[in-house]
């Protein structure tokens, strides 16, 4: 085990004597799947199996994928009893320092194995090619001083591989054989399958939890900090607006004045949009439109592999017409603030929520909520995914089916947080109570803007 590109697969590879069979090239992890070889050892008396892993990457979406199909291989081969004799755990030494992936790797590590294994676990060094011996050296001391300190004083032991057979053997020599019956589970293995624990309430699954609920919160501060500023508070008390659609006076073409008059425009809108309905709807944000975009962007993300991991499916049909919606708009090159809004509340909901069904199983009444919503934010992604499809200024932003659209969806998200409301616990009140507030603002925002036009029509029939 250990992070991608540690040499791992070449490790196998050498170790039986297939230099170029499974290892990658470059840093693209090539093991997506769990790979056993079975080698007869040297000794001519036994079959040795080693068994090679996908590396926990940078994102933390493959993190709890990889995560997943890892413990399921364990899962498996325990019911099966068979059991693993050692680990053997990579680092590269050309790496100059232990932090982010790597530390994040060993600590889950650790929680896989549980401290009792830690006495079978050799923690190899590779790329010794590639440092000045005395850094190697240098470096190699810390890792034992330190980051390997309490592994080693379990019983782990550290040897460095010199990318040839002899080294792969000497260092599979060190792990003690013992017998089958005498070999002990690893801590994932008997929380899975002893406790019938499910992945996310195992040591290790709660590690790969805790990362990405740090960054969760880190995202969540942002919203929260845009929404405690003074001019927010301020604005909190007044009736929200939303840009006044084009005047038919001011539009770019006589001959479109009839569209102009039942439904905006794409330019109309686009001519408005950035001066107030990002900062009309009681809702965010001081923060430039695409920083909001990307907070969006990165809490559904999170909120997504979060979703995927603790298997609450009916969140994640909120998550992803959430995320095409906020893609899509990304990649227009004119800010749609209207649209921002209604997913970054989305958003701000979904991650409420996503941290409620961490703690607590989420009720039939609420998964019934979600679908609602999910059903309606799939709609309004349909609006962006047209609008992305045409060419700028043919599609009416809000036409009155695409405002209904809008508003619907907006009133289901508040619905939800009704259904919500009284389940939560009293840290997450706040966070709902913005997206109430937000979402009432997008619903009046939509209604005045709809008179708005109404208005324009009958002043251009006169
Ligand atoms: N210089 C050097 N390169 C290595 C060593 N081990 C692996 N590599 C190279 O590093 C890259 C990634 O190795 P790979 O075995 O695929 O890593 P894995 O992701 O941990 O399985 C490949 O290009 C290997 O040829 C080593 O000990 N020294
Ligand atoms: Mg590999």
């Amino acid at each position: 085990m250990g992070p991608t590109g540690t040499g791992k697969s070449t490790f196998v590879d050498i170790a039986v004597g297939r230099p170029d069979s499974g290892a990658g090239h470059g840093l693209v992890s090539c093991t997506q799947e769990i790979r056993a070889v079975r080698y007869p050892h040297p000794d001519g008396e036994r079959n040795i199996v080693l068994v090679d892993t996908p590396g926990f990457d940078d994102t933390f979406v493959s993190d709890t994928q990889t995560l997943r199909n890892l413990a399921e291989w364990l899962k498996t081969t325990y019911k099966q009893k068979v059991m693993l004799s050692g680990l053997l755990y990579f680092h590269r030494i050309s790496d100059n320092r232990v932090a982010g992936t790597p530390l994040r790797n060993l600590n889950m590590f650790k929680e896989l194995c549980g401290r009792d294994n830690f006495k079978n676990v050799v923690l190899v060094t590779t790329m010794w090619s590639e440092v000045l011996e005395d850094v190697g050296l240098q470096r190699e001391e810390e890792l034992q001083n330190d980051f390997w300190k309490a592994m080693i004083q379990l019983g782990s032991t550290t040897h460095r591989f010199h990318l040839t057979e002899e080294s792969a053997w000497e260092i599979i020599d060190t792990i003690s054989v013992s017998l089958p019956e005498e070999r002990r589970p690893l801590l994932i293995q008997q929380e899975m399958v002893d406790e019938n624990k499910p992945l996310h309430k195992t040591s290790a699954g709660k590690t790969v939890l805790r990362s990405i609920t740090d960054i969760f919160s880190g995202v969540k501060g942002f919203f929260r900090r845009s929404k405690t500023s003074k001019a927010t508070k301020d604005r909190r008390d007044k009736a929200p607006t939303l840009p006044r659609p084009p005047h038919p006076s001011r539009s770019r073409s006589s001959s479109s004045v009839s569209s102009h008059t039942t439904h905006s425009s794409i330019d109309g809108l686009r001519s408005t949009s950035n001066t107030s309905f990002s900062n009309s709807t009681g809702f965010p944000s001081e923060h430039s439109y695409r920083d909001a975009l990307g907070g969006v962007i990165t809490t559904l993300k999170l909120a997504h592999s979060v979703a995927e991991f603790v298997r609450i499916h009916c969140l994640k049909e909120a998550i992803v017409p959430s995320l095409s919606i906020a893609h899509a708009i990304e990649g227009m090159e004119e800010p749609h603030h209207e649209l921002l809004r209604v997913v970054e509340n989305a958003a701000l909901l979904i991650g409420v929520i996503t941290e409620h069904a961490q703690k607590v199983r989420i009720t039939t009444e609420m998964k019934t909520a979600i679908s609602g919503f999910a059903k309606d934010l799939k709609r309004a992604d349909g609006i962006v995914q047209d609008m992305a499809r045409r060419h700028s200024g043919t599609r009416a932003v809000l036409q009155d089916t695409d405002l209904r659209t809008l508003t619907s969806c907006a009133e289901s998200m508040r619905h939800a947080c009704d259904v919500l409301r009284p389940k939560l616990s009293p840290d997450n009140r706040p966070a709902l109570f913005r997206v109430d507030v937000g979402l009432a603002g997008v619903i009046t925002a939509l209604h005045d803007y709809k008179s708005a036009c109404c208005e324009i029509s009958k002043e251009a029939m006169r």
